[in-house]
C-alpha cells in the first residue's frame, strides 16, 4: 500500500507491452530530473528545457540502450504536477525493460497501478471523479461510453455534484440561521421551505442515477437471438455482424453452443448471442445447448424471438411466444422473401438471406437500448453515494415535515453534504483511494 503523501520517484511503461513503433517510459517525482540527466544524452547542441522534445541516446551506465526522444516536463506543468520525464524509445519489450532497469538502479521504483493519476489527484490537479474518468476512458467500449468518460474527465460530474453541494450548503445555512435567531426567523416557515427544497434535491440526485444505462455503457447491451431450429437465427447473427461467424445449414439443430459476436451500433457496444433452436426432441448435446439458450434468454437485455414467416404459426412457436412474453422482447418474422403466412402486431419483417430490413434491426437495437444522451452519473461508486446522499436529504425532509426539531434535520443535511464530498474526493481516506486506483493499469 502506498502512503497518502509521497513524492519519491516512480517509473513505468506507459504504452502497452509487446511489439509496436514506440514504447514510452514515464518517470515522475523529485528525482525525475536527475534520472533524465543521468540516463539521457541529447544529440548536438540542443538546449534542455521543459516541455521540449529532444533527440539523443539513452544509456545504462556506459552501455548504450537506444536512440530515442525524451521530454522533461517540470512541475507543476505536468500530468502529476511533479517533475515528469518521458523516454520515447523504440517499441518492443526489450528496450523499455532496459530503460526501467537502468532507472531502478538510481533510486527510482516501479509505479503501482494508477499511481501517476493518484499523484495528479493528491497534488490537486484533478478531483477524484475526474481521476476515475481517466480509467473509464481507457477502458471505454464504444463511443457512447467514451463520451460519458470524457464528460466526467472534463469535470461534468464534478460540476453537477458541486452545484448540489452548494444547494445543500444553502439549506444548512438557512437551518443554522433559524436555530441561531429564533426570535427573528419563524421556525415553522423555515422548516417547511427547507423540507420542500431538500426533497427536490433528493429527487434530482435519484434522477441522475440510471443504473441500467450505466451498466450498458460499461459492459454493452446483451441481445439473445432465439427461436425454433432453422428459423434463421445464425443467419441473422451473420447478417448483423457482416461476417460468416456462425455455421448456417438447412439442417434443423445446427447451432448447439452459444455463438457470440459484438458490434457497435450508434456508439453503443451490442453483444449478440446466437442460441440453439428450442425444440422438444433433442439429443443430449442439443439439450444442453437448449438449456444454455434458455439462460441466455433470461440474462438478456433484449430477446429477439425469430419466427419463420413463410410457414403458418406452429404450436411450438405459440409456446415460445408464451415463454418469452414476460421478457423484454422483439418479435422478428424472418424469411419474408419466401412469403408471409401470418403476421403479428409489432413484429419486424425481415429476410436474413436477402438482407431486407437488417438496418431496421440495427435501428431497433439502438432504440431499445434507450441510453439517454445526457447521463450525469455513470459510475457505480458515484451512484451509490448519490443514493446515500438522497436518502439523508429525504430523511431531513421527513423530519421537518413531521415537526421534528431543526437540529435533527441539520445532522442529515450535514451527512448528505459529506457524502457528496466523497464523489469529488473532498473527503477521502487511503482505503477509498486504494480501491479507486487499484482498477487502473500500471503506467497511468
Ligand atoms: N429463404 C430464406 N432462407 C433463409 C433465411 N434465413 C435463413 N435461411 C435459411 O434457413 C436455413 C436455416 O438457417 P440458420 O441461420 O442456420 O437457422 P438457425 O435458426 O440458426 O437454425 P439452428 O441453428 O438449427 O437452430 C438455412 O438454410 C438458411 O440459408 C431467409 O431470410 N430467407
Ligand atoms: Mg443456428
Amino acid at each position: 500500500m502506498i502512503s497518502l503523501y509521497q513524492n519519491d520517484t516512480i517509473a513505468a511503461l506507459a504504452t502497452p507491452p509487446g511489439r509496436g513503433g514506440i514504447a514510452i517510459v514515464r518517470v515522475s517525482g523529485s528525482g525525475a530530473r536527475a534520472a533524465f540527466d543521468v540516463l539521457f544524452k541529447p544529440a548536438g547542441k540542443q538546449t534542455v528545457e521543459s516541455h521540449r522534445m529532444l533527440f539523443g541516446r539513452i544509456y545504462d551506465g556506459d552501455a548504450l540502450i537506444d536512440e530515442c526522444m525524451a521530454v522533461l516536463m517540470l512541475a507543476p506543468r505536468s500530468y502529476t504536477r511533479e517533475d515528469v520525464v518521458e523516454f520515447h524509445t523504440h517499441g518492443g519489450d526489450q528496450v523499455a525493460h532496459q530503460v526501467l532497469e537502468a532507472l531502478y538502479k538510481i533510486d527510482v521504483r516501479p509505479a503501482e497501478p494508477g499511481e501517476f493519476t493518484r499523484r495528479a489527484f493528491l497534488n490537486g490537479r484533478i478531483d477524484l471523479s475526474r481521476a476515475e474518468a481517466v480509467m473509464d476512458l481507457i477502458g471505454a467500449q464504444g463511443e457512447l461510453a467514451s463520451r460519458a468518460a470524457v464528460r466526467q474527465l472534463t469535470g461534468g460530474v464534478s460540476a453537477f455534484i458541486r452545484a448540489l453541494q452548494e444547494d445543500v450548503t444553502d439549506l444548512l445555512a438557512g437551518v443554522t440561521a433559524a436555530l441561531d435567531y429564533p426570535e427573528e426567523i419563524e421556525e415553522d416557515e423555515a422548516a417547511g421551505e427547507t423540507a420542500v427544497k431538500s426533497r427536490a434535491l433528493a429527487e434530482k440526485l435519484l434522477a441522475a442515477c440510471n443504473e441500467r444505462a450505466a451498466r450498458l455503457l460499461d459492459t454493452g447491451f446483451e441481445v439473445a437471438l432465439c427461436g425454433q431450429p432453422n428459423v434463421g437465427k445464425s443467419s441473422l447473427l451473420n447478417a448483423l455482424l457482416c461476417e460468416d461467424r456462425a455455421i448456417v445449414t438447412s439442417i434443423p439443430g445446427t447451432t448447439r453452443d452459444i455463438v457470440r459476436g459484438s458490434l457497435l451500433i450508434g456508439g453503443l457496444r451490442v453483444n449478440l448471442s446466437d442460441t440453439a433452436g428450442i425444440r422438444e426432441e433433442a439429443d443430449t448435446v442439443e439439450s444442453i445447448g437448449i438449456d444454455r439458450a434458455r439462460s441466455a434468454i433470461k440474462n438478456a437485455d433484449l430477446v429477439l424471438l425469430l419466427l419463420d414467416a413463410s410457414q403458418p404459426l406452429s404450436a411450438e412457436d405459440e409456446a415460445l411466444l408464451q415463454e418469452t412474453a414476460t421478457c423484454p422482447r422483439q418479435i422478428i418474422l424472418n424469411k419474408c422473401d419466401l412469403g408471409e403466412a401470418f403476421s403479428l402486431p409489432g413484429a419486424l419483417k425481415i429476410s436474413a438471406a436477402t438482407g431486407k430490413n437488417i438496418d431496421a434491426v440495427r435501428a431497433l437495437l439502438s432504440e431499445k437500448a434507450g441510453i439517454p444522451s445526457e447521463l450525469p452519473l455513470t459510475s457505480e461508486r458515484h451512484m451509490r453515494l448519490a443514493r446515500k446522499a438522497a436518502e439523508h436529504l429525504l430523511s431531513a425532509a421527513i423530519a421537518l415535515e413531521n415537526g421534528e426539531p431543526l437540529d435533527l434535520a441539520a445532522i442529515d443535511l450535514h451527512t448528505a453534504l459529506e457524502t457528496l464530498g466523497e464523489v469529488t474526493g473532498d473527503r477521502v481516506d487511503e482505503k477509498l483511494l486504494d480501491s479507486v486506483f487499484s482498477r487502473f493499469c500500471v503506467g497511468k
